[in-house]
């Protein structure tokens, strides 16, 4: 049975503008001390988690972006062996770190443990990563939780929400927060954050790859394609200590066996390259920012 439509709509990220989901069920309301989290059985998507109003993930297309922000920086790392994810309380992010043969420690430290609880119940495919022993979750404000560590993680990924108005993520959208990431991070540590798409937000996406350049010697932005993302596309930053790393080129390079071993579904060593491809009008604008 078909219930309605689920649309995106969001004035301030991307107006005029909104991507709609054909709904079934809704599986889960309800409003947690941060935010509005809802999650629904879509027609054709899976199920689908929106926070505030914003689509996270759904089952369909999530590989996408959880595969992309977590091998871009690893891939470009020598030896990833203490991972720190900020956000990610859905397990996305948790699921596809531990099964890089490298990685020995896993924390995740997300805001709201409603989202971790919800996830758990309704999305155990993502959540999944979650449940694994070397993975240990913390709730708590990932800006606090990196002022009180230094010199920790060889990469840091930051899953974040978009930085709307007064939301939880605000924060992790500052030049602040890049030199917090700097510090906690080992010698030649590598760092990927959720940076928006240039289609809808070329301001956001110029401002975070600012605070990203100010920051680490080595800097850069790549994008995945992600259908249920507004304008289907979504970017990243990528920041490294290493003076070396060309993060175009990934320094560990996966086989088909591999890739198969690992269940990746998207990411490769030549999805890897081309994630870095970008069109001309956002080099521009990078090059300016
Ligand atoms: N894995 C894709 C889903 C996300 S969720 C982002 C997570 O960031 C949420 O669980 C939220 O609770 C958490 N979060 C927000 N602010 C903070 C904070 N300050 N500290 C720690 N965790 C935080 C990303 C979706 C991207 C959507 C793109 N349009």
């Amino acid at each position: 049975m078909k219930l309605g439509w689920f649309s995106e709509l969001n004035s301030e990220l991307w107006p005029g503008v909104a991507l709609s989901l054909e709904v079934e069920e809704v599986l889960h309301s309800e409003r947690s001390s941060y935010q509005d989290i809802l999650v629904v059985k879509t027609f054709k998507h899976g199920k689908a988690l929106m926070l505030d109003g914003v689509i996270q993930c759904t089952e369909k297309d999530e590989m996408s972006y959880h595969e992309m922000i977590s091998y871009l920086p690893l891939c470009s790392h020598s030896k990833p062996q203490n991972v720190l994810i900020v956000g990610g309380g859905d397990g996305g992010v948790a699921r596809e770190v531990s099964k890089h043969p490298d990685v020995e420690r896993v924390t995740l430290v997300d805001i709201d443990d409603r989202v971790i609880e919800v996830c758990k119940q309704y999305l155990p495919r993502l959540s999944l990563g979650l449940n694994n022993p070397y993975v240990n979750v913390i709730v708590g404000d990932g800006f606090e939780f990196l002022n009180h560590h230094s010199r920790e993680f060889d990469v840091i990924i930051t899953d974040s929400s978009d930085p709307v108005g007064k939301c939880p993520a605000e924060n992790l959208f500052k030049h602040a927060y890049y030199q917090l990431l700097k510090s906690a991070l080992k010698p030649g540590g590598i760092i990927a954050s959720q940076a928006g798409t240039a289609w809808a937000n070329l301001d956001q996406v110029c401002n975070t790859f600012q605070h990203c350049k100010a920051v680490f010697p080595v800097a850069t932005y790549a994008v995945t394609s992600v259908p249920t993302y507004p304008t289907g596309q979504i970017g990243f930053v990528l920041g490294s200590l290493n003076e070396q790393t060309n993060f175009a080129e990934p320094v560990k390079i996966f086989s088909d066996k591999d890739l198969d071993h690992m269940s990746l579904m998207y990411y490769n060593d030549k999805v890897h390259r081309a994630a870095f491809a970008l069109p001309r009008f956002v080099e521009k604008a990078l090059n300016g920012a």
